[in-house]
């Protein structure tokens, strides 16, 4: 083995190896104060001041319930085995590194913009010591290490990739809510420039990962992490398309679902107003992203389009109902139940709420109420949502609405329809008896 990589696993070993992390969001900052905790002087690098600023201060700037943050930022900010800056200088004398920066998909084109990652990379270039290990946590289309990320770090140091520095790609598996459990408990894809450089990141991670750590090569690893996530949106695609058909047919696709997992193997999703969140919705496109003048993949961008429908056929759900009840659209007032893009969360991002509303009122609606428990701006009172609404459109299944006196909220409405896109209204919910129209994804008027 190259001296270089003995002598940094020798200082991971005996934990006098100076680590850092780039990018202190929802991902690089839980590593950094599990490396820190796990007893590494570890530097943690962010262009927010602001946000550095709170950490200096021992606080958490993760919003929503992330049990163990809190208390995790205060404990290593006082220990001081954390500490945080904007300069890249601060890397200098860093042994081994991760980065955590945004790795978006342009809306256009579905195709991965680097400016961030880029940014990081050129600047830490110019500081980082000889023999560095820099490890990519940021999920990246395959191929983007040596396309990408390499090249960067060459032109910035000035070095060769395995002779001046060295990389990994060991992508994150965290889900809002479940940061530190996620990060603790779950296997790991641990991809090394070499095998060498492999299993001297699985040592790294042995300070705070509890589960599976699988070394592969780097390309392994780009492949694996946006396969896992390209493949649950196919199966949820699946779900969406089974739903359609069974409101054709006139069945209740949540009993079809119930009956076929009974099978072995089989796994049937849920279906629902459609896929949001800043995982699942840009992976697909980033697994694709390198191969299109080789490969022409198909199921994956459908799979992508009938995801993307769910919002419109919620929409359209939404007229046929007011049809019924004899209101047009541009006199109607709904009640928009969800805003978060899954429940019990107040993460918004790339909501199917958000979609909804656009084609609500693109269609001709001007009289929408948002309501959301966990979402700051649309907290309040359900009932007075739901006073004098002519139909209430349940996009997220928050306990809140599992919960929900229906026959009672039904009583505040003008007219008494229901839209309900996440199988919300319990089974035994009896549609007739409370004089309700309600439609639903994948199930028959009730
Ligand atoms: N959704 C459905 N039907 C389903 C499951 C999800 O419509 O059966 C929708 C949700 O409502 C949401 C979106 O899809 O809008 C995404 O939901 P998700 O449960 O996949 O949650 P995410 O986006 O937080 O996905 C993350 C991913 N984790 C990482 O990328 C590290 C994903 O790989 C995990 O499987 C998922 O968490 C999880 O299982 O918690």
């Amino acid at each position: 083995m190259n001296n270089d990589l003995i002598n940094l696993k020798q200082k991971i070993e005996d934990k006098s190896a100076r680590l850092a992390v780039i990018g202190l969001g929802y991902v690089g900052l839980p590593v950094a104060c599990m490396f820190a905790r796990a007893g590494f002087k570890t530097t943690g690098i962010d262009i927010d001041s602001e946000r550095v600023t709170m950490i200096r201060n021992g606080e958490n700037p993760i919003k929503g319930i992330e049990p163990g943050m809190d208390e995790l930022v205060a404990q290593v900010i006082q220990s001081g085995n954390l500490s945080v800056s904007s300069e890249y200088a601060s890397l200098k004398d860093v042994d081994a590194l991760t980065i955590s920066v945004q790795t978006p998909v342009d809306d256009s084109d579905h195709k991965p913009r680097f400016a961030h990652m880029r940014s990081a990379l050129s600047a830490l270039g110019k500081v980082m010591k000889k023999g560095a290990l820099v490890i990519i946590e940021s999920t990246v289309a395959p191929g983007t290490m040596q396309g990408v990320i390499i090249p960067a770090l060459e032109e910035a140091t000035g070095g060769k990739v395995g002779v001046d520095f060295w990389v990994g790609h060991c992508p994150e598996r965290v889900t809002p809510g479940r940061l530190l459990h996620n990060i603790t408990t779950m296997d790991r894809a641990v991809g090394g420039y070499t095998p060498e450089v492999a299993d001297i990141m699985v040592t790294l991670y042995d300070n705070i990962v509890d589960g599976n750590l699988d070394p592969t090569d780097v390309l392994t690893a780009e492949i694996v992490k946006t396969t896992e996530n390209a493949y649950r949106d196919v199966q949820i695609a699946f779900a969406n398309e089974v739903a359609q058909i069974c409101e054709a047919l006139g069945a209740d696709v949540w009993k079809v679902r119930e009956l076929v997992n009974k099978v072995p193997g089989r796994n049937m999703l849920y279906p629902g107003a459609g896929v949001g969140g800043h995982c699942i919705t840009k992976d697909s496109w980033l697994l694709i992203a390198n191969v299109a003048d080789q490969v022409q993949p198909q199921l994956i961008p459908t799979a992508r389009d009938v995801n993307r429908f769910m919002p419109e056929h919620v929409a359209n759900l939404t007229e046929n109902n007011l049809k019924a009840n004899d209101i047009a659209l541009s006199e109607a007032t709904i009640a928009v139940l969800g805003y978060a893009y899954m429940e019990n969360s107040d993460d918004t991002r790339d909501t199917p709420s958000e979609a909804y509303i656009e084609v609500m009122q693109a269609r001709g609606v001007t009289d929408l109420r948002v309501h959301d428990p966990f979402v700051h701006e649309y907290k309040g009172d359900l009932d007075a949502i739901l006073q004098d609404a002519d139909i209430a459109v349940i996009l997220v299944k928050h306990d809140d609405y599992v919960a929900y006196d229906w026959q009672a909220g039904l009583d505040l409405m003008k007219h008494r329809a229901i839209v309900d896109a996440r199988r919300v209204l319990a089974d035994d919910f009896n549609a007739s008896d409370a004089q309700v129209t309600v439609l639903g994804i994948g199930h028959p008027v009730r």
